[in-house]
């Protein structure tokens, strides 16, 4: 199969970081054969997060998604591999923690649709937009 390299932008959000999490998801990343391009522990701010969630901003559940995104720090990551966008979303599961597969991110870690422990890219394009956004807090 052809060599596809691609990068993601992931982000482990604060219920995930506030449960000490994160090495273990970093872990399964690592297993998986995705480089680290890019790593650091920032906060969220409103703007970041309005242009993050651009799509869901007008969305009812958006003011509870906001103040939880923003509620504490989240670790910001850069991943690189082959095919790298489509494998980390399965490595992180379906949205809702109760549908997602067993031993994913999300089943394992996430506790609801908010508090789903992990944000990762869903295309190229996705990743390309997000990565510029987070950018300058690298
Ligand atoms: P995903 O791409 O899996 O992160 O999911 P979506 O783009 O559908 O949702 C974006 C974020 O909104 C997810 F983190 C979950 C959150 N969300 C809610 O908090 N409540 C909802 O009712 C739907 C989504």
């Amino acid at each position: 199969m052809v060599e596809e390299l691609e990068e993601s932008l992931v982000f482990i959000k604060p219920d995930a970081v506030a449960k000490r999490y994160v090495g273990e998801i970093l872990h399964r990343f690592e297993v998986a054969e995705l480089d680290i391009v890019q790593l650091k522990q920032i906060q969220i701010d409103s703007t970041l997060a309005d242009q993050h969630y651009a799509e869901h901003v007008h969305k009812s559940f958006y003011p509870s998604l906001k103040d939880f995104i923003t509620s504490g720090p989240v670790v910001v990551i850069v991943l690189r591999g082959n095919r790298a966008v489509a494998r980390i979303r399965a490595l992180c599961g379906a949205t809702d923690p109760s549908e997602a597969e067993p031993g994913s991110i999300r089943s394992d870690f996430g506790v609801s649709m908010t508090e789903n422990a992990i944000h990762a890219s869903d295309s190229v394009d996705s990743a390309r937009r997000e990565i510029a956004n987070f950018s300058a807090f690298f």
